[in-house]
């Protein structure tokens, strides 16, 4: 089955991310793949373009059937093969409800305080045209979402949503590890940085880190004394 698929992605891409811990998951380990080169615009090549007019990674097919976006794909591979490696949305009507709950909470709220209004904003706005209460507008709202985190962990004492690793875990996980590598630093926040050290040793997540990130120090840490 794994033979039959193919995935187009980048080192350090969230969208990228999420997949491939779910193909790593499901048992789909020797899926074929290309790392494309972003500043070589490999995204923006024939072959990718051919399968998604947008250019973007993650490009997936699965035998004929091609599937873009990060989240279709994720679904697509739980939904098809639902009786594969790790069950990943439970059949429970109350457990599915927590799982679809906090992957959709991580999807849009650290989405958009995390990676939107903070990381991107310092990286792309001149240190001289930063607004000094803007900033800790947004800081604090981040602060303020990463404690919402904190306390549905302190809950479950375990994955995201419960004793399990679920879809919500593979949705969230990315982003916490793209925290910690811009600086994000976890000690004040007990349960999270727990969670963080035991996922970052589950083998589905150490056979998917980016490959860059072993190799190259970030080249900049706006999130360095955050809390
Ligand atoms: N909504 C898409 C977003 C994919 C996306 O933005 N991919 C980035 C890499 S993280 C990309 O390919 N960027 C190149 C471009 O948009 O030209 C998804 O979730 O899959």
């Amino acid at each position: 089955m794994a033979e039959n698929m193919f995935l187009y992605w980048g080192s350090g891409s969230i969208p990228c991310w999420k997949p491939m811990i779910v193909l790593e998951e499901k048992g789909f380990g020797g899926y074929k793949n290309k790392l494309i080169t972003f500043s070589k615009k490999e995204h923006k090549g024939e072959d990718v373009m051919k399968l998604n007019p947008r250019g973007q990674v993650p490009t997936f097919k699965d035998g004929d059937i091609v599937v873009n976006e990060s989240n279709a794909i994720c679904d697509y591979l739980e939904s098809t093969y639902k009786d594969k490696g790790t069950k990943l949305i439970p059949d429970d009507k109350a457990k599915r409800a927590k799982v679809l709950q906090r992957m959709h909470e991580a999807n849009s709220n650290i989405q958009q305080k995390l990676l939107v209004d903070v990381i991107y904003y310092m990286w792309q706005t001149k240190e001289e045209d930063r607004k000094e209460e803007d900033v800790k507008k947004k800081m604090d709202a981040l602060k303020e979402e990463l404690n919402r985190w904190e306390g549905y962990l302190g809950e479950t004492k375990a994955f995201l949503a419960g004793p399990e690793f679920s879809m919500a875990d593979v949705y969230f996980y990315p982003y916490i590890a793209f925290a910690v590598r811009m600086g994000l630093e976890l000690e004040k926040l007990p349960n999270l940085k727990a969670y963080f050290d035991k996922l970052s040793a589950r083998p589905s997540l150490q056979a998917t880190q980016p490959p860059h990130w072993k190799e190259e120090e970030p080249k900049n840490t706006p999130l360095k004394g955050v809390l």
